[in-house]
């Protein structure tokens, strides 16, 4: 094997089953002396080697006379360091991002530096933001200035919920930051998390977790809770720009029903991406102990939890007792088990790699890989999952394209154990992937 090299890009389940891929080296080799020509390149540049198949070989092998694909050389280039949990990445139109970090704060890369000092403004008084969960940038960002701030809200009582703030990027300050909605979503204890996006309708989507303080045990209480329609916990939301609620959202008018709500059904929808040829909204969802999934959202359907899981309790148990299908409820477009916990995703449109075009990239958090998936790849394999990156270590939070098409994702680490190793705290890396052939 060439020790120049780290071959990551395996098809995992090609790989376990006909053993024909190379496996990953865990040990660090020297990159490549090549330094990245892109300005903002940092020292010490990540190279790997992936495969991109041949037309007419699925198994990335060459059968009969079909071409046997190509190698594709990226690097994995740290645009930013140092972070502290980053949560999401936002493009300004000039290339510049924000960067949301758990601790509340707003982080600002301009001409690819990353600026010393957050943002300041945020939270400003008289928002109870305990956490920041996204950052958004308005379509027409250039004219209004406008960024949303999706965050966890606290009350006395020690319950939280999600709520969404409008603020203008004044230089390195957000100013006039107000609340412009707040999700009903009251709950003591439990994760909370939750993404923004504008969609291409120019409405702002919304994603709220289950919330449910019992998901290690069988209670199914607070978890049902993303049935019911009069409450905004394991959702999807849609509101406008000023946090008003879309008249052709699929529940207003109706009874006992939030206007809100976009969809339902949903343990922990993390992220949204607008399929590129055909508009469908395609969301990743965590499951619970595997059963993670990609829907394809329409408005007003039912995704299934806490009934419908293709994963298990971690009791080990059934989420229900038909817990296999139910009528009048969608079942994944894909799925994942064991779990990745898949974070975000993004269909790559961008001309800096071309041989991904068309791709969708998912962000895994436990499965520390970006997943590459091709589809209508040639009969029998319709479609191609091929895991990047695995030797990095880290957890893929957001994975962006840059208004010049490149892909950047924003990772941590976590490293396991107790206590947790203090340098965890301060590993997050955001990163852009550049060709480097
Ligand atoms: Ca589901």
């Amino acid at each position: 094997m060439n020790h120049e090299l780290r071959v990551v890009a395996a098809s995992l389940g090609l790989a376990a089953l006909c053993g024909c891929v190379q496996s990953t080296e865990p040990t660090a080799s020297a990159a490549p002396a090549a330094a990245s020509a892109a300005p903002a390149a940092a020292p010490d540049p990540r190279v790997f080697d992936t495969w991109v198949p041949g037309p007419c070989s699925p198994n990335g092998q060459a059968q009969g006379q079909c071409p046997p694909g190509e190698k594709l050389r990226v690097r994995l280039v740290p645009v930013a360091e140092g972070l502290t949990n980053p949560r999401h990445v936002a493009f300004l139109p000039n290339g510049d991002f924000l960067v949301a970090e758990l601790a509340n704060r707003v982080r600002v890369v301009r001409g690819g530096k990353l600026a010393a000092q957050p943002l300041a403004g945020w939270p400003p008084a008289g928002i109870e933001a305990s956490s920041l969960q996204a950052v958004a940038v308005h379509p027409q960002f250039a004219t209004n200035g406008s960024v949303y701030l999706y965050y966890v809200k606290s009350n006395a009582e020690g319950a939280t919920t999600l709520a969404l703030a409008r603020a203008r990027l004044e230089g390195d300050a957000l100013v006039d930051a107000r609340e412009i909605f707040e999700a009903d979503g009251w709950i003591r204890g439990g994760p909370i998390a939750g993404r923004a996006a504008f969609g291409p309708d120019g409405n702002i989507y919304l994603t709220f977790n289950d919330h449910d303080p019992n998901n290690a045990i069988a209670d199914p209480t607070i978890r049902i809770f993303a049935q019911h329609l009069d409450r905004d916990v394991g959702k999807v939301m849609r509101v406008r720009d000023d946090g008003s609620i879309p008249a052709d959202n699929p529940f207003v008018g109706k009874a006992d029903a939030n206007g809100q709500v976009f969809t339902y059904g949903h343990r922990n929808a993390t992220d949204f991406a607008w399929h590129p040829a055909t508009g469908e909204l395609w969301a990743t969802e965590i499951g619970p102990m595997g059963g993670d999934e990609i829907n394809i959202l329409t408005a007003g359907s039912n995704y299934g939890w806490p009934l419908v899981s293709l994963g298990r309790l971690y009791t080990k148990g059934q989420v229900s007792e038909q817990h296999w299908y139910r009528e009048g409820m969608e079942m994944p477009f894909l799925h994942w088990t064991p779990s990745i916990s898949p974070n975000s995703l993004v269909w790559y449109t961008g001309d800096k790699i071309p041989q991904w075009q068309g791709n969708l990239f998912v962000g895994a958090l436990n499965g520390q890989m970006l997943q590459r998936i091709a589809f209508d790849q040639p009969a029998p394999q319709s479609e191609r999952r091929d895991a990047l990156f695995l030797s990095e270590g880290r957890r893929w939070r957001h994975v962006v394209q840059s208004p010049d098409g490149y892909l950047y994702a924003a990772t941590e680490r976590r490293t396991l154990g107790t206590p947790p190793d203090p340098n965890d705290a301060t590993s997050g890396v955001i990163y852009r992937i550049e060709p480097a052939n």
